[in-house]
């Protein structure tokens, strides 16, 4: 389960928070394709509550009501056809499975599909489900049961939300039925969200009983679902992320942290000489790693100061470096722009989900980030490809915020985060020639559009980066020489 199945040559999946299945099948078609991304997790695609009361918050999708494929993102067709293009285009998709919950009590219930629920009585008969198939006696999480309780943590209620038994034959057929079903449709795994609220023992039952990925969609016969599981572990809690790795890869909250610390000027680059399981993470193959996702980016779910797009310099910096890096496998957050931190995605009065457009300059419009579109971040995706699986070699760095280092002979890198220039000859490992920095431009046509990086026979360079350039990288790899 450790394993995402990605088409050979590539190495990163992006988080499409929102998006709509038609447009990440154009998505795959006309940019992460081509731009050699690994895969995409998508957000939850079973039906959800429709919560008008708050103006439809993104959080509604985190409110099961039933299993039919069906939300703002769109239908089973939809779906399947998304699901098809992107496995045609090299691209995978992950689905955020949302299987520890239903939906909290509303004076609302219709879901997205037209399915009605009876909250009093636990009553989800879009599944159906009745009070026999969730954890009694009723019980409610609090603050305090983190650090003492491990069995309150999995058997009562998150928020609110009505906690499915997963101890129960019923409960994990449905639950298998769903996600096998999604197999069918050619899937390559799944993020299983709020995996800490559920026994590992039942998880492990759940996960045995997956199918193998569909091999008309691709898959090597016997390839099993790649898996992530969701598990805030900041350390010193009751429940320890030690407990899933025997299952399946784990979300590594640390990474995150540690990096937005250190591209903010409160830890020194030179630090991250060892980055890895020496800071206190998981072990490379065990770890799901990014800078933001959708909750923390907006203050939800763990705690901590986490860079986002809002602070776009020091973003890039920190991408940069997890994209570089060869620790974990790497995720990116594409967002849509917010302020109020329960907004719902860019949507019409009716509710319907406004397709983001695509500028000029790859960038995008209609209120999307796409920070996988920005041209540092979908450049370095091609970095991490090309440097493969060499490891870091030929460290440097100032005693402070400047470090470079090389991928094997494949991929060079630098940063600059001293508020002082970086100017200095340093070892590249790549054989002489000309070389175009992917940060400050790209490669065009055979002219480059940013700096032009000259390596001697020695495979030295002089290298440059102002403190207040708009950037504070320079990458440079085999794919960019002249
Ligand atoms: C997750 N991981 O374990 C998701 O990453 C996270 O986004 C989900 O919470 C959570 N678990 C449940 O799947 C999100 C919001 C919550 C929201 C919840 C359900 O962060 O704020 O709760 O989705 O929609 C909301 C209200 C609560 C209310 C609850 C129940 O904010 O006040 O009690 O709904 O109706
Ligand atoms: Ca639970």
């Amino acid at each position: 389960y450790k394993n995402p199945h990605y088409a050979a040559g590539r190495s990163t999946m992006v988080h499409l928070f929102e998006w709509k299945w038609d447009d990440i099948a154009a998505e795959c078609e006309r940019f992460l394709g081509p731009r050699g991304f690994g895969g995409i997790q998508i957000s939850p695609p079973n039906e959800n509550l429709v919560i008008w009361s708050r103006n439809r918050p993104w959080w509604e999708r985190y409110q099961p009501i039933s299993y039919r494929l069906i939300t703002r993102s769109g239908n089973e067709n939809q779906f399947a056809n998304m699901v098809r293009r992107c496995n045609n285009a090299g691209v995978r998709i992950y689905v955020d499975a949302i299987i520890n919950h239903m939906t909290g009590t509303w004076n609302e219930n219709v879901g997205t599909g037209g399915s009605t629920a009876n909250f009093g009585d636990w009553h989800f008969p879009g599944v159906p489900y009745g009070r026999n198939d969730f954890n009694w006696p009723h019980c409610v999480i609090s603050g305090n049961d983190y650090n003492c309780c491990a069995d309150r943590v999995r058997n009562c209620e998150l928020s609110g939300l009505k906690d499915l038994n997963q101890g129960s034959e019923y409960v994990r057929e449905q639950i298998v039925n769903f996600m096998n079903h999604l197999i069918s449709l050619g899937v390559a795994g799944f993020r299983i969200d709020a995996a800490k609220h559920m026994w590992p023992g039942d998880l492990s039952v759940i996960y045995s009983r997956l199918h193998n990925l569909n091999t008309a969609h691709g898959f090597p016969s016997g390839a099993r679902p790649y898996i992530f599981q969701e598990v805030i572990d900041l350390g010193g809690e009751a429940i320890s992320r030690n407990e899933y790795i025997a299952l399946a890869a784990v979300t590594e909250f640390r990474f995150g942290l540690e990096l937005s610390r250190a591209f903010s000027q409160q830890n020194q680059l030179r630090w991250l000489s060892n980055w890895g399981p020496q800071w206190g993470l998981l072990a490379s193959g065990d770890s799901l790693t990014f800078i933001d996702n959708h909750d923390n980016q907006r203050g939800h779910g763990a705690g901590g100061n986490i860079l986002t797009y809002k602070r776009s310099k020091q973003y890039k910096g920190a991408i940069a470096f997890m994209l570089a890096h060869p620790y974990g496998q790497p995720q990116l957050m594409s967002s849509y722009d917010f302020h109020d931190t329960e907004a719902g995605p860019p949507m019409d009065h009716n509710g319907n989900i406004v397709s983001p457009s695509i500028n000029s300059d790859n960038s995008c419009g209609n209120g999307w980030i796409c920070e996988h579109r920005w041209r540092q971040i979908a450049g370095m995706v091609g970095f991490r490809n090309v440097a493969g699986n060499t490891g870091v070699n030929d460290w440097w760095d100032n005693g402070s915020n400047q470090i470079a280092f090389c991928r094997g002979g494949q991929a060079f890198i630098a940063f600059n985060n001293d508020n002082w220039g970086l100017s200095q000859t340093l070892q590249t490992c790549l054989p002489a020639g000309r070389y175009c920095d992917i940060i400050s431009g790209e490669k065009i046509n055979n002219a480059c559009t940013g700096k032009t990086i000259t390596v001697g026979n020695d495979g030295r360079a002089h290298i440059s980066i102002g403190s207040n350039e708009y950037d504070m990288v320079l990458a440079i790899h085999r794919g960019t020489q002249s």
